[in-house]
């Protein structure tokens, strides 16, 4: 079909993850290597995630064509003829191709569906048999494996080069559809082994899904941590840890970085000019929060809400609120006041002494 075909898409889901962007790299070079003479390119809904823009990189560098659609009109770059061939890959769900699912469902003549995901809803390319899929998701935990089996086919006909990038990207995509290797398939080692006889270099596959954090991250919960306080209460017999502090910005990496700390809660409050409002974010140990068997949306920040006014949302752990009050102190006092309630023994507030010079 791919040595036929005159015009070649090959597409992802929407924000492309590392899996998704290394499989529609990797495939296009599959497709390159065996038909040189057809229009081969990528369409990107809505564009890549942060962790992907490494591997975007790699791939523009191989001399891929690349269209990111983000709004209708980009698509008129695309002449109005039908493609002899689209190559969906990591799409689990038709919805996840947004803005170009209806053109996928009618430019396309054929369609190759690569894919890992247990749960698909893709009845809408298969109309009139023309859609293949290879796929299984015991057997693979990423597109990349699956990608990585047919490149091996064709590896041959592309250069020792290449073929070391395109085995790197497809090892960054398992990493990261992986979480690290901390959920797998039946497959996963064994390719993985593959890919690194065949050049992939773990290190740089490793390195090029990091996403920096902005140093404006850092200082925010570096400020954070600084001016935190922490609370010792007693909920059903149990001590609970919970820690309070303010920041800028980077509200919620704040307060996962005061529960990565040790508290069990961490509410973080931020005034926010524009509204003339606190923003609160609250983050907790799911077990702990479990455990106890509260809920801290109805024992806080519903409190919050009904002093204050405005609202929020989230889950029994984790969520904000906006808060119609511009006072920082006045807020926290509730807050104090919350566990107050809550407590079986009253509250110990930590306090430690600094070095003075
Ligand atoms: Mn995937």
């Amino acid at each position: 079909m791919i040595q036929l075909a005159q015009r070649i898409i090959i597409t992802t889901h929407v924000n492309a993850d590392p899996d998704a962007i290394s499989s529609a790299c990797v495939m296009t070079e599959v497709a390159k290597s065996l038909n040189r003479h057809a229009k081969t390119r990528i369409l990107l809904p809505e564009g890549v995630s942060q962790e992907s823009k490494g591997i975007y990189e790699i791939c523009k560098e191989l001399g891929t064509h690349i269209t990111v659609v983000k709004k209708y009109s980009d698509l008129e770059e695309l002449e109005q003829k039908l493609n002899d061939l689209c190559i969906v890959v990591d799409v689990a769900s038709s919805e996840q191709l947004r803005l170009i699912r209806d053109y996928i469902k009618q430019s396309c003549e054929h369609i190759l569906i690569l894919d890992h995901h247990q749960y698909q809803d893709l009845k809408e390319l298969y109309t009139g048999s023309r859609a293949v899929y290879i796929g299984n998701e015991t057997h693979y935990s990423s597109t990349s494996e699956i990608v990585f089996l047919i490149l091996e086919k064709v590896l041959n006909r592309i250069s020792p080069e290449n073929s070391k990038k395109l085995v790197t990207i497809l090892l960054a995509g398992v990493l990261s559809d992986t979480k690290r290797f901390q959920r797998i398939a039946a497959n996963t080692f064994h390719i993985v082994a593959k890919m690194i006889d065949l050049g992939a270099d773990y290190q740089t596959a490793l390195r090029i899904i990091a996403v920096e954090k902005l140093p404006s991250n850092r200082i925010a919960k570096i400020k954070c941590i600084l001016r935190h306080r922490g609370f010792k209460v007693r909920i059903k017999g149990k001590d609970v840890y919970i820690a309070v502090s303010n920041v800028g910005a980077f509200e919620s990496d704040c307060a996962s970085s005061l529960v990565a700390l040790g508290y069990d809660m961490a509410f973080v409050l931020t005034e926010d000019e524009k509204l003339k409002a606190i923003r609160l974010v609250y983050r907790s140990r799911e077990d702990v929060v479990m455990q106890l068997g509260i809920d801290i949306f109805t024992e806080f920040i519903k409190k919050l809400v009904d002093e204050f006014g405005g609202g929020g949302g989230g889950h029994r752990a984790a969520g904000g609120a906006i808060l119609r009050v511009h006072d920082l102190k006045g807020v926290t006092a509730q807050l104090i006041k919350a566990m107050h309630s809550i407590s079986e023994t009253g509250i110990m507030e930590f306090a430690e002494e600094r070095i003075s010079f």
